[in-house]
C-alpha cells in the first residue's frame, strides 16, 4: 500500500478543507478494503476519485506552499519597494539643503554659502570609517578628475562632512584629507553644527552626545553623496554602487542641462 494513503483519509481531508459533499463518501470507501481490491475495482476506483488520487492531493500540497512562499516573498519586496519610496520622496528634492555653519580645514568659518556659485559633490563620513568612507571618498576624487577633464578645472568641488564631531577636529580633518583630492574642502564643528548640518542635508546622524575623542565607537551614516548645483540645490544623489565615470557622466549632463536653462545667469555666473 502506498505511504500517501493515509491522505486520503476524510479526517486528513477534512482538516485540509478537501473532504467536502460527495467527495466524502467515495473517498471513503477507498479504505480498508482497498487491500482485496482487484484489478478491476482498483481501476474504478481511481476512475470514481477523480482528480482525488493521491498523486494530484500530494501536487496540490506542494503547489500551495510553493505560492504561499512564492507571494509572501512577493509581498515583502513590494512592501519594501514602497518603503524605499516613500523614504526617497521624504527626501525628495527641494527637502535635502539649507543653513549649516561649520570650520573648513584650515579652522575658517564655512556655511551653506560657501558652496553657492560652483557645483559641489557632498560626502557625509567620518575619518574613523574603516572602508566605507575611504572608498567613497576616492571614488568621488576620480569623479572630479573626470568631470573636470571636459568641464575644466575648478568646476566640481568635492566637499567632505564629517559627521563625528567628538574625534573629527580641525586638525584630524586636515590630516585625512591630504590621501584625497587635492581640492577636497573638510567641515567639522562642534556638536550641535554637525548635527544641523546634517538635519539640513537629511543625513542621518548617530554620534553619541556624550562621545569622547579617546571612544572606539562606529558612527552610522548615510554612504550617498550629493551633487548640487551652484544655487546649492539638490541635484542627484550616487549610491555606492554608482561608479566614478556614472558620477561624472551624470553631473556633466546635469551640467549641460543647466547651461541651456540659463542656470548660470540665473545663479551670475560666467562660467559653469
Ligand atoms: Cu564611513
Amino acid at each position: 500500500m502506498n505511504p500517501l494513503r493515509p491522505l486520503l483519509r476524510p479526517t486528513v481531508l477534512r482538516r485540509a478543507g478537501l473532504g467536502v459533499g460527495a467527495a466524502q463518501p467515495i473517498l471513503r470507501r477507498v479504505g480498508p478494503t482497498r487491500s482485496y481490491a482487484t484489478r478491476e475495482s482498483a481501476f474504478r476506483d481511481r476512475a470514481m476519485t477523480g482528480p482525488f488520487s493521491w498523486k494530484a492531493a500530494v501536487l496540490f500540497v506542494i503547489t500551495g506552499a510553493g505560492l504561499y512562499v512564492y507571494f509572501t516573498n512577493e509581498k515583502e519586496k513590494l512592501q519594501q519597494r514602497k518603503r524605499e519610496e516613500s523614504a526617497n520622496q521624504k527626501v525628495g528634492r527641494p527637502s535635502i539643503g539649507g543653513p549649516f555653519s561649520l570650520l573648513d580645514q584650515e579652522g575658517r568659518p564655512f556655511t551653506e554659502q560657501n558652496l553657492r556659485g560652483k557645483w559641489t559633490l557632498l560626502y557625509f563620513g567620518f575619518t574613523h570609517c574603516p572602508d566605507i568612507c575611504p572608498e567613497e571618498l576616492d571614488k568621488m576624487g576620480e569623479a572630479v578628475e573626470l568631470i573636470e577633464k571636459h568641464a575644466g578645472e575648478g568646476a566640481v568641488t568635492p566637499v567632505f562632512f564629517s559627521v563625528d564631531p567628538a574625534r573629527d577636529d580641525v586638525p584630524q580633518v586636515k590630516r585625512y584629507l591630504q590621501e584625497f583630492h587635492p581640492r577636497m574642502v573638510g567641515l567639522t564643528g562642534d556638536y550641535d553644527s554637525v548635527k544641523q548640518a546634517c538635519k539640513s542635508y537629511r543625513v542621518y546622524f548617530s554620534t553619541p552626545q556624550n562621545a569622547k575623542p579617546t571612544d572606539d565607537y562606529l558612527v552610522d551614516h548615510s554612504i550617498f553623496f550629493y551633487l548640487m548645483d551652484p544655487l546649492g540645490q539638490f541635484v542627484d544623489a550616487f549610491g555606492k554602487s554608482t561608479t566614478a565615470q556614472e558620477v561624472s557622466d551624470k553631473t556633466k549632463e546635469a551640467m549641460r542641462k543647466w547651461e541651456k536653462a540659463g542656470g548660470n545667469a540665473a545663479a551670475g555666473l560666467t562660467k559653469p
